[in-house]
């Protein structure tokens, strides 16, 4: 059994964080909140895959994970939250109050700075020993927004550190050029618009996802606005972030099922066949109970709910994790239906795909209309109009050197990052680009 770690990062990932160890831990029956005592036991649960037991407490366990937020807001979050007790580790939750008065201010130069000194040294200290008490490692996960300060500028520096200090062997299943690191994925909530909190947004998004691209092996994109209409479209009237996290949570622990659940390695390790081209759009199908055996590939994606602001595009590599009634049967039925049907880039030869219908029992959010449910990881061109738009937006400031200033000399960060960064950025969008056939 693979072990997993977690970090979540800023206010974005620490609320993400909460929403999905609650649902971790009803997932993997954890003792304290089990309804089932019969249940409790470590081997049918697979708990070792996400917490370590404790040492001196029996039927104790810890999540894996850390929390990082630059307010304080942070402690009283994951204090609040219904089994913090013995979910959380004291130790794990840190925030920067503790060592200094400092905010991030929505700002990536200042988030990046905040780790330096003690306070980053505790925080690496704290990875370290998680890392230390697995017996074999699987990956580490992170979950941020791009457009916070925190979300942006701290992940990003954390993110550069530990893939320098951390080495793992070379894992490339394609043979494509994939970069490895400890941290595997990142799920990163991309700004839009009509969420944006700071007019920032555009640079922290960019330049951090400069330095997350060459760190980190896929970035699993969501964003805001694509969020609320799937909440919509599942139901729920007026959503907000409690609503939007949930489905984030449900994807996530789909899409790292088959590692806590079966032997198969972990979509995050799998998707990307390119080191330019790692920006993987999420998405999911409810099937409520439409039998499957009667829908074509096209009535099954004309249902597709995307959590992205996504348009049409070719397949590069897909993922589809099942989780519902399904059967064997199915998932060869809809890999038959995959290989006539789907349109995959020709860049790839044979379609990369898989599938699976590995997974805990299903704990759907109250108020969805849920119940057998695809989830799809597409590695997809269709990304390429999002990114397009940021870089538009990223150039428009930058060309009259707006609010530089801020992140240069409030946040201390060098000017030529940000050309670095706008580069890089350019340079996925003509690597999707090179898809299009
Ligand atoms: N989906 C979701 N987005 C959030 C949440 N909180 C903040 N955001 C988004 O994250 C961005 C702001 O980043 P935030 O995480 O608040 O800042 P940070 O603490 O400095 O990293 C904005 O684009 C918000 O729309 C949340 O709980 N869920
Ligand atoms: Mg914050």
């Amino acid at each position: 059994m693979k072990e997993l770690i977690f970090l979540h990062f800023g206010n974005c990932g620490c609320e993400i964080g909460i929403d999905l160890w609650n649902l971790f831990a009803k997932e993997h029956k954890l003792p304290s909140c089990s309804l089932d005592p019969g249940q409790q036991n470590n081997s049918i649960n697979n708990l070792s895959c996400l917490y370590d037991e404790s040492i001196r407490m029996e039927n104790v366990y810890h999540a894996r994970c850390l929390f990082f937020d630059t307010d304080s807001q942070i402690q009283r979050l994951t204090k609040a939250s219904s089994r913090s007790q013995s979910q959380f580790k004291e130790e794990n939750i840190v925030s920067p109050i503790d060592y200094a008065d400092y905010d991030a201010s929505s700002n990536f130069g200042k988030g990046y700075h905040i780790m330096s000194g003690e306070m980053w040294d505790y925080v690496k200290e704290r990875v370290r020993k998680m890392v230390e008490n697995c017996d074999s490692m699987g990956t580490v996960l992170v979950t941020h927004s791009l457009g916070g300060g925190t979300g942006s500028g701290s992940t990003s520096s954390l993110i550069y550190d530990l893939a320098h200090e951390f080495q793992l062997p070379m894992v490339s299943k394609y043979g494509h050029d994939i970069v490895d690191t400890m941290i595997k994925s990142c799920f990163s909530i991309f700004p839009t618009e009509t969420y944006s909190t700071s007019i920032l947004e555009p640079y922290n998004a960019v330049i951090a996802l400069h330095y997350i691209h060459d760190n980190v092996q896929s970035i699993f994109s969501y964003d805001n606005y694509a969020l609320s209409n799937a909440c919509v479209e599942s139901g729920i009237k007026n959503p907000n972030f409690k609503e939007m996290n949930h489905l984030i949570s449900q994807n996530i622990s789909t899409l790292t099922s088959q590692i806590r659940f079966g032997s198969l390695r972990d979509v995050c390790e799998t998707l990307p066949i390119s080191y330019n081209a790692n920006i993987i759009c999420n998405s999911f199908v409810n099937l409520q109970d439409t039998s499957m055996t009667e829908l074509s590939i096209k009535d099954i994606f004309s249902r597709n709910t995307s959590m992205n602001m996504a348009n049409n595009g070719v397949t590069i590599a897909m993922n589809i994790a099942m989780r519902g009634d399904f059967s064997k049967n199915h998932t060869s039925l809809l890999s038959e239906k995959l290989k006539t049907d789907w349109k995959f880039s020709n860049e790839t030869e044979k379609a990369q795909y898989q599938i699976s219908n590995k997974g805990p029992e299903n704990v759907y959010p109250e108020s969805f209309n849920f119940s057998n449910v695809m989830h799809i990881a597409n590695n997809t061109t269709s990304i390429t109009s999002y990114l397009e738009n940021l870089l538009k937006q990223f150039d428009l400031m930058y060309s009259k050197r707006a609010f530089v200033h801020w992140i240069v000399g409030d946040g201390g960060f060098e000017e030529d990052g940000f050309y670095e960064a706008r580069e890089q950025l350019a340079t996925t969008i003509e690597c999707y680009s090179s898809f299009h056939n």
